[in-house]
């Protein structure tokens, strides 16, 4: 299983690289055998101790190595800490930061052409979830558009937006439904993200084609991230 945490815009540098040395030590001892991927701020990342199955991650990045984009960090920023895994499309970046299709994909060929892992997040707002699946599947087909899906270190990262951050998490009927249509057309890891806690992991790592879990909020501690990564176990 893959079991990934999202920072977002929390933890200092030196919170986060406690965390991660914590998680590495976990793994290690533990000896677990789940993916795990650390999805830290730009100011955290570092040259980590090696853990074959634990990969820090970039949240974000401007699709060009270096260049004249103030305030934007380029893929040979990330490069230099040996970041070879990034999140693409998340809900927040799409509707908060306002991030288009097109721009996405752009950013999508850029780090496919650099041969990184891509978590690529897909996900539907309230107002098309209360028109059924239909309405769902192709509002989420749409952002696909520009994405080459044939590629090797791709994952898709389920994750309405109703259910991002807000405690609601969708039902397994639901979480099956859609992913169980995305299998149909993909096969590549999938992920559901939304409101993923301690309590719920275990009943949606079992639902049908899910390959793993995208976490936020709930792994912003470490204690409860271990606990999800015992219980994958
Ligand atoms: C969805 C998820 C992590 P949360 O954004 O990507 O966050 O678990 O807080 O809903």
């Amino acid at each position: 299983m893959i079991i990934a945490s999202n920072f977002k815009t929390n933890y200092t540098r030196g919170a986060a690289k406690a965390f991660i040395k914590e998680i590495q030590s976990f793994i290690s001892q533990t000896n677990s055998e789940q993916q795990v991927r650390i999805f830290a701020p730009f100011t955290a990342l570092d040259h980590f101790d090696e853990v074959s199955n634990l990969k820090v991650g970039a949240q974000n990045f401007y699709p060009v190595q270096s260049g004249s984009y103030t305030g934007e960090i380029g893929f040979e920023q990330l490069e230099e800490f040996g970041i070879d895994t990034v999140l693409i499309g998340h809900s927040e970046r799409r509707h908060i930061l306002k991030e288009s299709q097109n721009f996405i994909a752009t950013k999508y060929d850029f780090a496919k052409a650099r041969e990184v892992e891509i978590i690529y997040c897909i996900g539907e707002p309230a107002e098309i979830r209360v028109q059924g699946i239909d309405a769902v599947m192709s509002y989420l087909w749409e952002q696909f558009e520009g994405i080459e899906i044939n590629y090797d270190k791709l994952i898709i990262a389920y994750e309405p937006v109703w259910a991002i951050g807000t405690g609601l998490t969708a039902s397994l009927e639901d979480i099956e439904e859609v992913l169980t249509r995305l299998r149909e057309k993909l096969c590549t890891p999938l992920l559901y993200g939304g409101s993923v806690k301690v309590d719920n992991i275990d009943a949606i790592l079992h639902v049908k084609a899910c390959d793993g879990v995208l976490v936020g909020t709930a792994s912003w501690n470490e204690k409860a991230f271990c606990e999800m990564i015992r219980i994958a176990d």
